[in-house]
């Protein structure tokens, strides 16, 4: 086995962070829509995640946001003429497709793509594919920039495979990491892949909120990364329902630990069954499954207990959640992490994290960060100017000081000079990461 360790790839928020409630099914999204908010602040607690994690011991990148507003996407439906008459006009006429125009949702990096690693692939590459998030307009215009984006972290193609997103089409909805979990003995000995998807692209969806990945879509990246040993379980109805729009809202795994709500799964003995099979020989999986008496679904939606990080800290046996500060403020939530710590269990400690800007959203810490397990060699193959250490997070956040507002309405979207403040903004992060100077649309014309 080649020893290899979990980075993560954290999305950094853009200048136009809003809450627009661009989500169906997404509670938080809807329930903070037309609230005021923080770009500044929010590019800030991310910075802040990507340095705690950076502290503890773990390879830590930051991918960079689209460029927003996508003024090309607001073109291809028609809208014309200079810059800021093509805003001022989407804005009046047609003010959802301008909204979905501005959204910083690129941050939310589990969803960037689906990451399979080397020792699970069959031509020994670490396979990625863009996912094309098609289920919501606001994030089916994220896809092509962020293949860009992984590539310039990733660059060498006999190492990394970047691949296209899926068709764009409702059959092969697909969502990323966000409904992935890789389980394993250790990071660099072959995993397990549990992909669970929502809906099946022929059964026909009658569900009140969307279910955003098909059986299809996951079977297909399955495939063309080569990925071994992957099961793919459904997830509930009610959990849909509920408000799990992404799998990773109630549960999240690492190492042999799943960790998840009773109601996360359709069929949660068929899961923990297929779990067992595919890892028969390599690792005995630990299936910490909390029930709806000790933690209801709401709190567990509310508090995002689940979409916590779950990581191994070197040189310690028991592992660390990474869990948004919101946990500490449910009771139910609350107690479960501390029974969690007080077993024997797998996991044994729980770290707070502050990034309340990207939670009014529905986006915790797990939603802002794309794992990639890596060996040193491949490891030693990223673009350096993207891994974060002291001195990064130092110019990031003077950075953000110098092009962020500190307070954005829906309303301030429509303003054309955000279109400059925004470009001058990427322009300047391009030289900071090292990306090129045509690395967005804008640098290109
Ligand atoms: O796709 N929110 C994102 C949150 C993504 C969370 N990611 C994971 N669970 N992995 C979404 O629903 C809301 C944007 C707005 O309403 O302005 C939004 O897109």
């Amino acid at each position: 086995m080649t020893p290899a360790v979990e980075a993560n790839a954290d999305g950094l928020v853009g200048p136009t962070h809003s809450f627009a409630g661009l989500s169906p099914g997404n509670l938080a999204s809807a329930d903070n829509k037309g609230l005021a908010s923080s770009p500044r602040g929010a590019v800030k607690e991310g910075i802040g995640k990507m340095k705690q994690l950076a502290d503890l011991g773990l390879p830590q990148f930051v991918l960079p946001p689209a460029a927003r507003p996508d003024l090309d996407f607001l073109r291809s439906v028609g809208f014309a003429g200079s810059d800021a008459a093509v805003l001022e006009r989407a804005w009046k006429d047609a003010p959802l497709l301008a909204a979905a125009a501005a959204s910083a949702s690129s941050m939310w990096a589990a969803n960037a793509a689906t990451v399979t690693p080397s020792v699970d692939a069959a031509d020994g590459r670490v396979h990625f594919t863009p996912a094309n998030l098609l289920t919501n307009l606001h994030r089916s215009l994220e896809h092509r920039q962020t293949g860009r984006a992984l590539s310039r972290l990733f660059p060498d193609p006999d190492r990394f495979a970047v691949h296209d997103a899926l068709p764009e089409q409702p059959h092969f909805a697909d969502e990323g990491a966000a409904n992935h979990v890789r389980l394993c003995a250790e990071h660099g000995s072959p995993g397990v892949n549990i992909l669970v998807y929502g809906r099946e692209a022929y059964e026909g969806w009658d569900g009140h909120f969307p279910a955003r990945q098909t059986l299809e879509a996951s079977q297909a990246v399955a495939r063309r990364h080569g990925a071994a040993r992957a099961v793919f379980p459904r997830q509930s109805r009610r959990a849909i329902a509920d408000g799990a729009f992404h799998n990773d809202v109630v549960c999240v795994g690492a190492q042999t630990c799943l960790f998840f709500h009773e109601r996360a799964f359709e069929d949660t003995a068929a899961l923990r069954g297929e779990v067992a099979r595919a890892a028969d020989g390599l690792f005995e999986p630990v299936f910490v499954e909390i029930p709806e008496q000790d933690l209801p679904f709401a709190d567990a939606v509310k508090s995002y207990l689940f979409n916590s990080m779950l990581i191994q800290r070197p040189g310690q046996d028991r592992l660390t959640l990474i869990a948004p500060v919101e946990v500490q403020e449910n009771a139910a939530a609350r107690r479960v992490t501390e029974s969690l710590v007080a077993s024997n269990g797998p996991i044994g400690e729980v770290i707070f994290v502050d990034v309340r800007q990207s939670m009014r959203n529905g986006g915790g810490p797990a939603c802002l960060r794309l794992r990639v397990v890596l060996t040193e060699a491949q490891l030693a193959a990223t673009n350096p100017a993207q891994r974060i250490d002291d001195a990064l997070v130092a110019r990031l956040n003077a950075w953000a000081d110098r092009r962020y507002r500190d307070t954005l309405t829906v309303a301030d979207l429509a303003d054309p000079s955000l279109i400059v403040e925004v470009r001058t903004a990427l322009d300047e992060l391009t030289a900071i990461l090292d990306l090129g100077s045509d690395f967005y649309p804008f640098q290109r014309v």
